[in-house]
Formats: C-alpha cells, structure tokens, sequence
C-alpha cells in the first residue's frame, strides 16, 4: 500500500510510535518558529530547560502581534526576544518584516520538513508542501532543545480539486467551501491533503491560504504536493536549492475523500461568529457595511493585494466604509511600492497599516458598535475584533475590495471579467530584517534583557488522591481560546504577565469569572463539543492554571489546547455519556473519588455530583507519557524530574 504526502512526512521524521489512526508518535521537527504574543512564554520555557543552543536545524522568532505597542511592555517584551534568540542560536525577524507564517512560507519553508509553531496557522507552510503544525510554546520550546513532538497520529482526509477557479473566485472561497462541507470539527484528528487535476491551477500563496485556513477546521494539518508550481515559487525566492518533488503514491489510501470542482464554485462568505457559518456572498448582496480589512496571515500575499489594487484603481472607498490593508510581509510591500499598486490602494483611500497581523487579533481597528465588517481573515469569533457586538464576515479579497468601494455586499463576479495581473516571476529579496544569532562562541556574552512586565511563569501542582471542588464555570459547544484567554489592544500587552492576563480570563463568557475564580480558590469548568478551538495560545492553559483551575470536563476537546492543558498539569476529562451535561450546573459541588489513580491507570473515573447525587462517569484517554506528565503537575516538573 501506498503513501499520502502527509505519511510520507510523518514516516521520514518518525522517532517512536504507530502510524495507526489515533495511536500517539513522536515526530523529529526540523524547523520552528514563534511569534511575540506566544513567543515569550516559549522562550521563557525554553531557557527553564537549560539548554545553552536550538537542536533544530532552523528555528526563527518572529514579531507581528504586538506591534501597537501603546505601553512599555510590548517593546520590552521585544527586546527579551531579540536577546533570547540572538543568544541561544534562534534567527529573529524584526517588526516591520510581517507576518510570521507569510514570512516563513516566502524565506524558510521547504517541501518535505516539518515545523512546529506557536500559533495555530503554522499549516500555512503545507503551502509548499511541508509539514506545518501548531502547537504551544512549551512544545516548541521542547523541539527547539531537540525534544520530539508528539502528536496523535491523523487519519488523512483528501480533498480532490477538480477543475479551475472563475474570474473573481479566490482561494479563500476553496476554503470557505470546504469549511461549509465539513464545519470547524470536520478537520479534528486529521490531516486535510489536496490533490487533484485543480492543484496544479493554484500558485503557492493560493495553496496557502488553503492551508492556513485549515486551522478553523480543527486539523492537525493540511498540505499540498510539491510540484513544478512549488519550484516555480521557489525560485521566484531563489531558494530552489531546497525543492524537493512530493506527492502522494497512485495506491495510496485515505479515510476519506471529497471533491471540490473550482470551476463550480461561487465567492463565499463565512457569517457571525463561526468559520463554518458559510453564505454565498450572492445571498447577502445589497447589506449595508461598515467597514473592510484585508490581510492577515490568510490573504496578504502579493497575489492578493494586486488584486485589490486592480478592484480599487481610480476608485474611491465608499464614504460609509473605513477600509484597512495590511500587506503580509515586508517582500510584498515593498513591491507594492516598487510597482506602484500601493499608490492605487492609497489614492483610493485605503487606511495602509503595516505588515503584521493588526485588526485580526484585534489590534486596533474595531469596527463600530454593531457594525458590520468583512475582512480577509481567518476568525470570525465573538468579539474577537475588540466589538462584541459587531458582525463580522470572512471573505475573498475579491469580494472585500468591491464591496469596500459599494459600501454594500458584492459579489465580484458581477464585475465582468477580471484584470489580467501582473504576477512576478522574481521576487524582491532583501533578508535585512532578519537577525543572525550570536554564534556559540559569542553566545555567552549576550545578555538576555528582561522587562519588568515579564513576570514568573506559575507551577503546576501534582494532583491530589481526589477531587473535591466546585464547577465554578459552565459554557456551551466550540468555545474557543478567544473566550477563554481574549486578545486585543487591552490584553495582548500582557501575554507574559499571567497574574496581569488573568483578570481577562473567560470575561467575554462571564464578566465575573475572574473575581469568582479569585475568590473560591479555582474549581473545574465545564465545556460542550470541541472546547478550546482555535488559538494555539498556551495562556487558556497557564491562566486557568493561575486561577486554580484543576480540570476541564467537557464532550471533547480541541487538539492544541488539549496538549496544552496537560503541559500545564489540568486535567482533561470527557463525558462518557454527552448527556450527563445537563446534569451539571455552575455552583454544583463536585467530588472525584480516585482522582490520581484515574489519572495513573484507571482512565475512567466517576463525578459524583453533591448537589443532586449524580453520578457521572468521566473518560481520561491519556497516553502513559500523558499521564506521567499530569502526575508530576505538567511539563516542565516533568522535564525537570527525569532529568535530575
Ligand atoms: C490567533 O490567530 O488567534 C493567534 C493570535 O495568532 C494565535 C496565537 C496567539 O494567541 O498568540 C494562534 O492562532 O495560535
Ligand atoms: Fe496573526 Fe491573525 Fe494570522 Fe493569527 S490568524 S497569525 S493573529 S494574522
């Protein structure tokens, strides 16, 4: 039997383990890479462990998230980055450079490796055909001391594009339609591989958006083949040097398989407050907006915004419509100037912001109370644009340029035929923003600069023989990280000061959580299906850790954010039965007989309910290397135990 791309990856990095659907294996990671609002804690992590210099063969630091930088901490937190990488053998991109995955895909990505990130669209990379996985800062901070990364091994989704995108349909509205098709947890447990006679029609920034986008749908990873199309964008980089062929096998074997013919496929829009809530931008035609973003990690490739430029040349944005853009990288912008696209975006009255993810995490840019804003991006979550009670509409380039200057929904196929782009065939390489590390023998003389912002990281705590407690905190289905751990200009500042952070934690569900937390000296939560979707940000973790949280119930969990709750030593319960749900309220009285035994070796325990006298079997479907991690109060006690 043949190989999918993705078990061609898997099985040339394969340190221990099955490759059976569901079995855990640990996989040798070749390149990592952060960003600033996750990169300290990783850094900080990293040097907990005491290794002097990276183990891998390249591992970058990049700055794009906290780039407002209204107080001190975000630059001194930059600072502490620049430092850290420079001494223990990590490149660091400087702000203005752009965006991580953006940055990563056009300089350093390349077929056939594997990359952990701290941040969920490190799948960004499958662009090109490579292994690209997000994961928590400890863990890249793991693989970045030469440790594995274990994940559970994914069964392979393939997605078989057929046929060639119309005038004015964009890769987003591949994704989009695949999101419709298969909803935010279609993905959980798999990694998405598109093949087909349609791959060879996508260039790799379209690929890419792709990819990236598979993050909202729960996957472990999506990838691409790498072909001529992949050595093509290479050399456009002069980086050919490290194309290598990759597709998967003629006999190769899925657990299973969709179609998506491009040529069928009409501009999408992905509605309030979920990735998967997918209209046809036809349907909504005619609604009245406010405001336009384009960009982020998703759409902010040269290829995108020449084609906003070609929608908004000699146009003017509607007068109701504040209309943003970001390019991705400095690469882009810097040939948007060159080819004077940036003048057209300009004189059409775009708002230009710099190359970073900005109003995507909320960093600036809220739309006005209940207004309605379309933006490039990748997440549509509840107030995740810093205005709760905004509508927030995830679209095409397309169709986000031509409805910026209608002051209304468009879809772009309306506009006739599309402009013919002039996409380069060589891009402009200029690596100046990319900081070389001190080498080993300089390294000792660099000294880590630390500002006051940057507080200790909390313990984790061996559990106790059982568990009696409260439910302090009771949500529904697909909460995501932004619920548990919010971003924005408020909070983004604090992403290394936990005490700080955890005064935001769950507010956008309960704006007294935090103070309840505080008070009662933590409890456990509660969850519905696919809690802790999204972000790979291990702050969902660390602050409910800070706050006494000591397990997560739910239906099941999201991929990253599990990993991460068990690096922080909470503990990950699922309902043996959904509906058991109803029988617990917030403010019950819960008791878990046998708590550290369940963990060692039981993998069931029984939640005894005070309040109503239910009894609520739990499954804890631990591997032996979980469980230990949990015994000793989560990774870094771990790591510290088996290396005295
Ligand atoms: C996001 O898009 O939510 C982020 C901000 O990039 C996060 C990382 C973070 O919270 O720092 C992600 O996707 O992992
Ligand atoms: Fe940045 Fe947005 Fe991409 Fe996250 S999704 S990396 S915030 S651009």
């Amino acid at each position: 039997m043949g190989y999918t791309i993705a078990q061609k990856i898997i099985k040339n990095h394969l340190l221990s383990g099955d490759m059976t659907p569901g079995c855990e294996i640990a996989l040798k990671i070749d390149q990592t890479l952060t960003q600033d609002a996750t990169g300290t804690m990783a850094y900080l992590q990293f040097e907990a462990m005491g290794t002097d210099r990276v183990k891998t063969e390249l591992s970058v630091a990049y700055i794009d998230h906290n780039t407002l930088q209204a107080g001190f901490e975000n630059a001194d937190d930059h600072r502490y980055i620049q430092t850290v990488a420079k001494k223990h053998g990590i490149r660091f991109s400087r702000p203005g450079n752009g965006i991580c995955h953006q940055v990563h895909l056009e300089r350093f990505g390349a077929p056939g490796k594997t990359l952990i990130g701290s941040d969920s669209h490190t799948p960004t990379a499958g662009g090109i055909g490579m292994l690209g996985m997000g994961a928590g800062g400890l863990d890249v901070a793991v693989s970045m001391g030469g440790g594995a990364y274990y994940i559970t091994m994914p069964k392979i989704i393939k997605i078989n594009l057929v046929g060639k995108l119309s005038d004015y349909v964009g890769a987003k509205d591949v994704i989009l339609e695949v999101l419709r098709m298969l909803g935010v947890k279609g993905g959980v447990g798999s990694i998405i591989e598109y093949g087909g006679e349609g791959v060879k029609t996508l260039t790799v920034p379209q690929r890419a958006t792709i990819t990236n986008m598979g993050a909202e749908l729960g996957a472990t990873s999506s990838v691409f083949p790498s072909d001529e199309i992949t050595l093509e964008f290479l050399k456009a980089q002069e980086r050919e040097d490290v194309y290598v062929p990759l597709c998967a096998d003629e006999d190769a074997v899925y657990d299973a398989e969709y179609t998506v013919d491009l040529s069928l496929l009409r501009p999408l829009a992905a509605c309030p407050h979920s990735p998967d809530n997918v209209k046809a931008v036809a349907e909504l035609t005619g609604m009245k907006i406010n405001q336009v973003c384009i960009g982020s990690c998703t759409n902010s490739s040269m290829l995108d915004m020449l084609t906003v430029a070609a929608i908004l040349k000699g146009k003017t944005v509607h007068p109701d419509v504040s209309l943003s853009i970001s390019p991705g990288s400095k690469q882009v912008y810097t040939m948007l100037a060159e080819c004077g696209a940036l003048a057209d975006l300009i004189s059409a009255g775009a708002r230009i912001l710099e190359c970073a993810c900005g109003p995507c995490i909320g960093m600036g840019f809220s739309p006005k109370s209940a207004g309605v804003s379309l933006r490039t991006f990748n997440r549509n979550f509840l107030a995740r644009s810093g205005t709760k009670d905004a509508e927030v509409y995830l679209v095409s380039p397309e169709t986000a340029a031509a409805s910026a200057i209608a002051g209304v929904f468009v879809d772009p196929t309306t506009l006739g035929a599309a402009p013919v782009l002039n996409f380069p065939t060589k891009f402009k390489i200029n690596d100046n923003l990319i900081e070389m590390p001190a080498t080993p023998d300089e390294a000792g003389d660099v000294v880590v600069e630390r500002g006051p912002n940057i507080k200790p990281i909390p313990a984790g705590k061996a559990p106790d023989d059982s568990l009696s407690c409260e439910l302090i905190l009771k949500v529904g289905d697909n909460i995501t990280t932004d619920h548990i751990m919010p971003a924005g200009t408020k909070v983004l500042p604090y992403r290394s000061n936990v005490p700080k952070l955890s005064e935001f934690c769950f507010t956008v569900c309960d704006k007294d959580f935090p103070k309840r937390a505080t008070e009662k000296g933590g409890g456990i939560i509660l969850g519905g299906s696919n809690y802790g979707q999204g972000s790979s940000r291990e702050h969902a973790a660390l602050v409910p850790l800070y706050l006494g949280i000591k397990a997560v119930v739910a239906k099941s969990f999201a991929r990253i954010h599990v990993a991460n709750l068990i690096n922080f030593g909470i503990v990950p319960m699922t309902l043996a039965h959904e509906e058991d749900y109803d029988k617990l309220a917030e403010g019950d009285e819960i008791y878990v007989e046998g708590f550290r035994e369940a963990i060692e070796k039981a993998g069931t325990a029984v939640l005894v309910n005070r309040k109503n006298g239910a009894r609520v079997p739990l499954n804890l479907n631990l591997t032996a290397r979980q469980r230990s991690i949990l015994l000793a109060g989560g990774m870094l006690n771990y790591t510290k135990n088996n290396s005295n």
